[in-house]
């Protein structure tokens, strides 16, 4: 490149000495790590669980399908407002969730639905989130897929993208400083990689080792952006460089892989040698949430290959090449599962269609403020003198 508009002093490093940017070096440093085979086999050395434990995840990989394609088929009735799911990515949710430990607390995303009950909350309690009736344990005050459960340490993520990156680099700090053990995780997309929080959260903690798993689920798309128009760097995981961390790039749709990457990193957090950026790289089948239609920005024959490479047909090739489930089993598990969706929705419809009026500002503040005793009375004098007041939403039009 020619040189002659540079002007100023000479630097002390010549311009020739500084790197460029090398087309696939970083698809070289960072290989896709996979376990099991397109086939079903899996690599023997790297066999990290024990049957009945894959199993279990595998029944969990099931459920979390059932119940996304469930709660779309409810929104496209109406019968709730909106949904957000993860057909595709269930291996890198469960995966990564299944490898912490109980203690750790969970700073999730918004399709991480999968986790928070892998932690116990219970089914009809994330039904009735979606509802946001008077089972809900948000008290019907957050958006639908917004859920958390605290005795499960899965907190609730804020809406603006990538918040929740600080926010778990920030609860991990806090529990260091206090010398209690835990490895906080959190999940985002490839898109929130864009924003400030993603650089802040990885900063500080790669400066501060403080322990933290960094889990990108890379699923191609931000709602209609694709990849190569969110980033110009060839993977994700080569980003853990430049702040000076540890990167791993893992095939998503692959629960073992994805497991054993998660306690790699667990392990180091917890020793303190410091966070670890994981990218996990899948792809989103459905829309970004019931309210996008992804026919109008992304072919068809793009999704095709990906569908092949579905994270719960690959591990049912895999359990079945061990001898750990026959079709049999697999279709009792899978009506199992169907079962105990269908009866957590009666149970969930069976709650008051709303929280009471009161939750509106119960445990905002240890004690409620003088203004919110007055806007409380006011909302109550209002519905006492009209119901309706009670749905804002409620038209006699
Ligand atoms: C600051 C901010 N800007 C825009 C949005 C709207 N929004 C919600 S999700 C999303 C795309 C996120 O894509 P990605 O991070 O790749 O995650 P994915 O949904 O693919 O899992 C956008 C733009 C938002 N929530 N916050």
């Amino acid at each position: 490149m020619r040189r002659e508009h540079v002007v100023g002093p000479p630097t002390r490093h010549h311009p020739r000495e500084a790197r460029d940017y090398e087309p696939g070096r970083f698809l070289k440093e960072f290989p896709l790590h996979t376990v099991i085979r397109e086939d079903g086999t899996a690599d023997p050395d790297e066999v990290v669980l024990p049957d009945a434990e894959a199993l279990r995840l595998y029944r969990w990989m099931v459920l979390n399908r059932a119940l996304d394609e469930r709660m779309i088929t409810l929104q496209r009735q109406g019968r709730i407002g909106f949904y957000i799911g993860s057909i595709g990515e269930e291996a890198t949710v469960l995966g990564t969730a299944a490898a912490m430990d109980e203690r750790d607390w969970i700073y999730p995303c918004y399709r991480e639905h999968g986790a928070a009950l892998l932690r116990g909350m219970p089914l009809v309690t994330f039904v009735c989130d979606l509802f946001g009736n008077g089972g809900d344990a948000m008290k019907g005050r957050q958006m639908p897929c917004h859920e958390a459960w605290r005795p499960g340490r899965f907190t609730s993520i804020s809406s603006p993208i990538a918040t929740q990156v600080s926010q778990a680099m920030g609860g991990a700090w806090a529990a260091k400083l206090k010398g209690e053990e835990m490895v906080a995780i959190t999940y985002f997309g490839e898109g929130a990689t864009s924003a400030h929080d993603f650089h802040t959260g990885l900063n500080f903690a790669a400066v501060r080792k403080i322990p933290v798993v960094f889990v990108c689920r890379n699923n191609g798309w931000a709602i209609s952006v694709p990849r190569e128009r969110q980033t110009a760097s060839e993977t994700i995981a080569q980003k853990a460089i430049a702040y000076g961390m540890r990167g791993e790039r893992v095939d998503g749709n692959d629960l073992l892989a994805v497991y054993a990457a998660t306690r790699r990193a667990r392990a180091r957090a917890a020793a303190g040698e410091g966070p670890t950026l994981l990218e996990c790289v899948t792809y989103r089948i459905e829309g970004h949430s019931t309210s996008d239609d992804p026919r109008a920005y992304r072919p068809a024959e793009l999704v095709e290959p990906w569908k092949r490479k579905d994270p719960i047909l690959r591990m049912r090739r895999y359990l079945s090449k061990r001898g750990a489930l026959d079709e049999a089993q697999d279709a009792a598990l899978r009506d199992e599962v169907r079962e105990q969706i269908q009866q957590a929705l009666k149970e969930a419809e069976a709650f008051p269609a709303k929280p009471p009026i009161e939750t509106l500002f119960a445990d905002v503040y240890e004690e409620p403020l003088w203004q919110q005793r007055e806007q409380l009375a006011e909302i109550e004098a209002a519905v006492a003198a009209d119901p309706r007041a009670a749905n804002p939403r409620h038209s006699d039009a």
